[in-house]
């Protein structure tokens, strides 16, 4: 059972949204499954850390909230056992798509794909929830498609516009949707990647997604698949943002339960490897090929509890192995840098407690972060350029969902480096 860690402070009073608000904080206890409504079993505490995405101006502090990972043994569904509002994480974001070649070239083929697979033409309306620069709808545009994008972000959102990807400003919701209806007509394709794992209401999400979508519309999402995070010991994915981790089995739970059915879930390798579900919006069982998948998960015990305090213990195997090998090269007084800010690297610096002692400074080649400081840790983010001035001894690759890209790009534009690359065991790459 969760321990009742709700942040309470001064001037408690609950919003309309039941967020338990005090002058600076804004979080919800979630009490029960956010799927199925049945009790949550704990299953990991990475203590309290500040939001992934909540970098900060020298001078300025941020607050922390409890990180809890729970598994609703019912339905199989893994989510954190608390919601923070969507209004703290996502009306400003630095997270951009675009800054990663492999993330377009991800984008292309997926649109490609799409385009194929469902005939799409220039009469065809592709929507994406929580677009953000844009990136996808300009794969889609290319090919031909109209696009509208829906991103709660404003700064992403005008980034998008000035793209010439038409853009509402705004959470994906009733209102949203009804704005697109009626200026654009119904969807014949709604995308959402990376997008899914953030929502809280599932069941008022899909209910907004049927309203949106034509009868025989299709919604794609992409989300990290939890078999990956379990297999590869990819804890630093664990976030606030991230509010549930899918496999097939709780994907499959949570259509069915919404009359919607699943027709085909794929992996991808994209995000240390994704689950690409698509989904219409019919009661009917899924197909043998995603039953298959399933009973596969099933066969792994991905619905045992065991299996996630096995994780658990792992988790904090991975942060001493972690310590242990970069105290051994800062024993030596030899120097370690970071290569990308990205939100999972905040996991895993405050969880491990790594900040300046161990990584002097971390280089981004997002401009929207440079300047600011790591959330909790205050490690500076500096541009890429600062490794041919400084020439640190190791680099600590913390978007290692990138590494083959990011080690290409500082070889051809600063020389040879020794990379580290810190999950599932700390390792060394050239
Ligand atoms: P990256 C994002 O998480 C955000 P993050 C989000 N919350 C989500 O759900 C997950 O993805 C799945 C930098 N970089 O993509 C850019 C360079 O500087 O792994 C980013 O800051 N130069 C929506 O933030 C970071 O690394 C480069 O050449 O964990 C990568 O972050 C490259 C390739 C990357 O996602």
């Amino acid at each position: 059972m969760l321990q009742d860690q709700l942040k309470t402070g001064t001037n408690n009073k609950r919003d309309e949204g039941g967020f338990k608000i005090s002058q600076k904080t804004k979080i919800r206890k979630l009490e029960q499954c956010r799927s199925c409504g049945k009790q949550l079993s704990l299953v990991l505490s990475l203590g309290e850390t500040p939001l992934a995405n909540s970098f900060v101006k020298p001078g300025e502090s941020e607050e922390s909230f409890p990180l809890e990972l729970c598994l609703c043994q019912s339905c199989s569904l893994v989510q954190l056992g608390h919601v923070v509002d969507p209004e703290l994480m996502f009306r400003n974001y630095l997270y951009t798509t675009g800054v990663s070649e492999t993330f377009r070239r991800h984008f292309a083929s997926m649109a490609k794909a799409l385009v194929s697979e469902l005939n799409l033409s220039q009469d065809s309306l592709v929507v994406d929830i929580g677009s953000n620069d844009g990136l996808l709808l300009g794969s889609f545009k290319k090919l031909g498609c109209k696009v509208v994008g829906i991103e709660p972000a404003s700064n992403l959102a005008s980034i998008a516009d000035k793209n010439g990807i038409t853009t509402i400003n705004d959470f994906f919701s009733d209102k949203t949707a009804a704005i697109i209806t009626v200026k654009y007509g119904k969807a014949d394709l709604i995308t959402a990647t990376n997008v899914f794992a953030h929502v809280d209401n599932l069941e008022t999400f899909l209910s907004v997604v049927k309203t949106l979508l034509k009868n025989d519309g299709r919604l794609v999402i992409e989300v990290p698949y939890l078999a990956k995070m379990i297999e590869m010991m990819t804890f630093d994915t664990i976030y606030h943002e991230h509010l549930s981790y899918f496999s097939a089995l709780s994907m499959v739970n949570v259509f069915t339960k919404n009359r919607m059915q699943v027709i085909s879930i794929d992996e991808v390798d994209i995000h240390g490897g994704s689950l690409r579900v698509s989904v219409k919006n019919r009661d009917a069982e899924p197909p043998p090929a995603v039953q298959k998948m399933v009973k596969q998960e099933t066969d792994r015990n991905l619905n045992k509890l065991e299996t996630y305090t096995r994780f658990a213990r792992r988790v904090t195997k991975s942060k001493s192995d972690l310590l242990r090998f970069l105290s051994s090269i800062r024993a030596r007084n030899q120097t370690i840098v970071g290569y990308g800010a990205a939100a999972k690297a905040n996991t895993l610096l405050n969880y491990c407690g790594i900040s300046r002692n161990y990584v002097e400074y971390i280089v981004d080649d997002n401009p929207l972060k440079q300047g600011l400081l790591t959330p909790g840790t205050h490690i500076p983010v500096l541009p890429s350029k600062t490794l041919s001035e400084e020439r640190p001894n190791y680099i600590l690759v913390l978007a290692w969902n990138l590494a083959d890209e990011i080690a290409k790009k500082v070889r051809q534009n600063y020389g040879n480096f020794e990379f580290i690359v810190p999950l599932p065991h700390p390792r060394l790459v050239q």
